[in-house]
């Protein structure tokens, strides 16, 4: 079906409501949204005002939740991809009984320490699945949700896992970049349990969207393979329908919601005016006025209260069901779902990894840190079923597909590894919804540079505290010819000024088990590694502790005084250790500090970083931006970096051009002296 879809001419203001009932239920929405951006005087009532009604239709009738049990694995998954219609959600959780979400909370919208954020903030109240706000990243997390759930499902069974992923999204989500990939995905992967309704009200901020776009939506995503519905989003029994049928579609569905921006306000609604910004008192007296509604801000009719309390109470009896299935299962299977759901890592997760850390140390073989990251992953997946796999078309570089991996298909929910195509945004972003959804720890891979192309997704894993893998190799111009377009240089930098995000450099095949481990136990917090093309040689012939841990330490001491400290990470710290050879033929002694985490090193106590660190001059080597580095070389030290992009020629002679190697170092160390 392909229908161009054109709203001009919003519906008429106020008609005669087809269901009365409803239509107070989603007034209280709209007073309530309205009202608290009044006293915030900041926020956005127009979109959920116009979106009131068909959210009514949809928690009241379809959406399986129940919130006295607001994790139960098994709930209907609800993203408000227009986070900036944060009160939508609010509303809707606080009238369905969601403790979280009080009266009080609601009066101290968009106020300091409140659950209440501008934009919907995961882990401020139960209920909220996914932080959003920037557009289009819900929608993309909602693909990876709905994508969690098939996984989950064919391994557990329906009996366990059977929901669906609802969307709300708007003419912005849709006009973004990241729509596209995560659509096309969805589409390509058919995942039906996905409905997104699209608040097609044809406002933006700038005014009306005909400014800027004149896509025919629903002919994009029938392209895409969706199934495509077009209704009028005020009339219930529509939305009603629409829901219905996509819940019977196997391919993910598009209901386009054609809405009027601000439903209900006199002069501001179907206008750029209500998207906003507080819309005055005369505003919202007026349309007080026009919605019969009587009571002052933040107080609701006992018959209003009344319903929504029995839609909250609707998914008691299902949540019930289930937790008695649950609880009948064998209890094999009982305890590795909760384990999954939980994000426990495996019981035997560290004797494998400990084992293959032995190996490498004991076997010192040169390999890339991709490889070795590969071959951490041929080790861990067996014994890992939670571990979802994938890159961006990338797999055989980034060595992210392991041995037993099977591919996941439309057809065959039952494998652990996607390819994600060259899309690596929704990729991104659709792993961040798999860590939200649970039951999944997600990893995926593309180079290095292009952590670019995935960085917003990035930063909300680091804001949703979500364990998510990124794993991205050819991590510096050692990746040679490809040339200064695939060499990244400031990206290091600007991942580490990313609060609770750890960037990963090991070293080497040992640090690369570390690494991982270190990754794979962070349930708070996403890690990226970035892993070398170039082969590099195994210095760590130790395999007890994991020295990762604290960040930083000393690969090799100097011998007698500590002259000069040499700080490097990844590849290059095979380089310092040569010049730390040179430099004791020259009599001058040289400690090697490998670092392959400063985040994790800047966790540690202050004497710990003084005795890594120590006293003697410093000398940072890292083939990329020096940005950042005066931290730990201080003011008398000096960073041997990239001084700007890298360029096309084999690996050696970039090293050898930009002064990496163990001769530089050695000078550039003996200068400090
Ligand atoms: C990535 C991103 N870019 C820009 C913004 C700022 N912004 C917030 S809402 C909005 C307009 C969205 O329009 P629409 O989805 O139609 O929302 P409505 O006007 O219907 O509320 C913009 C540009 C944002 N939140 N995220």
């Amino acid at each position: 079906m392909s229908v161009s879809v054109t709203n001009d001419q919003p519906p008429s203001p106020l008609p005669a409501p087809r269901d009365p009932q409803l239509r107070r239920m989603a007034d209280a929405i709209r007073v309530l949204a309205m009202d608290a951006v009044e006293a915030a005087q900041s926020g956005h009532p127009g979109m959920p005002m116009g979106m009131a009604d068909a959210a009514t239709v949809l928690w009241s009738r379809f959406l399986k939740f129940d919130p006295a049990h607001p994790d139960w694995p098994d709930r209907d998954r609800f993203v408000l991809s227009a986070g900036h219609g944060s009160m939508l959600l609010y509303a809707l959780l606080h009238l369905t009984g969601y403790a979280d979400l009080t009266r009080g909370e609601l009066r101290r919208f968009r106020q300091l320490d409140s659950r209440t954020a501008g934009h919907p903030e995961r882990g401020h109240a139960a209920g909220i699945e996914t932080t959003t706000g920037p557009l289009g990243q819900g929608l993309a997390n909602a693909v990876g949700m709905a994508l969690a759930e098939r996984l989950l499902a064919r391994r557990f069974g329906n009996a366990l896992v059977d929901h669906h992923t609802y969307v709300i999204a708007g003419d912005g989500c849709l006009m973004e970049g990241i729509s596209q990939e995560a659509i096309s995905l969805a589409g390509h992967l058919r995942l039906g349990r996905l409905i997104v309704l699209w608040d097609n009200n044809a406002i933006s901020i700038d005014g009306g969207t005909a400014l800027a776009t004149s896509d025919d939506q629903l002919a994009r995503f029938a392209a895409s393979g969706w199934d495509t519905q077009s209704v009028d989003g005020h009339d219930p029994d529509a939305v009603g329908t629409a829901i219905a049928h996509a819940r019977g579609s196997e391919r993910p569905s598009l209901i386009a919601c054609r809405t009027t921006i601000g439903f209900g306000a006199p002069t501001k609604a179907g206008t750029a005016a209500a998207h906003g910004a507080a819309l005055g008192a005369a505003e919202v007296a007026g349309t007080r006025a026009r919605l019969g509604w009587r009571e002052p801000p933040f107080e609701l009719p006992e018959d209003i209260v009344t319903w929504w309390a029995a839609v909250g109470t609707r998914g008691a009896a299902a949540s019930s069901a289930w937790r008695a299935r649950f609880d009948a299962l064998d209890p094999a299977l009982r305890s590795e779902f909760a384990r999954c759901i939980d994000g426990i890592l495996p019981a035997n997760l560290g004797e494998t990894l400990a084992a293959l850390k032995a190996k490498f140390a004991a076997d010192a073989p040169k390999l890339a840190t991709r490889q070795s990251s590969g071959l951490v992953l041929d080790a861990i997946t067996p014994v890992m079923p939670e571990l979802v796999g994938g890159s961006a078309d990338l797999t055989g570089s980034n060595n992210t597909k392991a041995k037993s991996q099977k591919v996941v298909t439309r057809d065959d929910f039952a494998g652990t590894y996607i390819h994600y195509g060259v899309r690596e945004h929704a990729m991104a972003a659709a792993m961040n919804g798999m860590a939200a959804h649970g039951g999944i720890v997600p990893y995926g891979g593309t180079f290095l540079v292009f952590t670019d192309y995935c960085r917003p997704a990035i930063r909300l894993s680091a804001l949703m505290r979500l364990r998510v893998i990124y794993v991205m190799t050819h991590d510096s111009i050692g990746l040679g010819e490809d040339g200064p377009t695939h060499q990244p240089v400031e990206h290091l930098a600007s991942l580490r000024a990313i609060p609770n995000l750890r960037v990963f450099r090991p070293a080497d095949a040992v640090e690369t088990v570390e690494c991982w481990a270190l990754a794979l136990a962070a349930r708070s917090t996403p890690s990226v590694l970035a892993l070398t093309r170039q082969g590099l040689p195994t210095l760590r012939r130790d395999a007890g502790e994991n020295r990762s841990a604290k960040g930083a330490y000393v690969l090799e001491e100097s011998a007698g005084e500590r002259r000069v400290t040499l700080l490097a990470t990844g590849s290059e710290v095979a380089l310092a250790v040569a010049a730390r050879k040179l430099l004791a033929a020259r009599g001058i002694a040289a400690a090697v500090v490998s670092m392959p985490c400063w985040e994790l090193f800047e966790e540690t106590d202050a004497r710990y970083r003084q005795s890594v660190l120590g006293a003697a001059p410093r000398l940072a080597v890292e083939a990329a931006s020096a940005f950042g580095w005066e931290r730990y070389v201080g003011e008398d030290g000096r960073v041997l970096a990239m001084p700007g992009f890298g360029a096309s020629a084999p690996a050696e002679a970039l090293f050898e051009r930009f002064g990496f190697t163990p001769e530089a170092v050695a000078k550039a160390a003996e200068a400090l002296l």
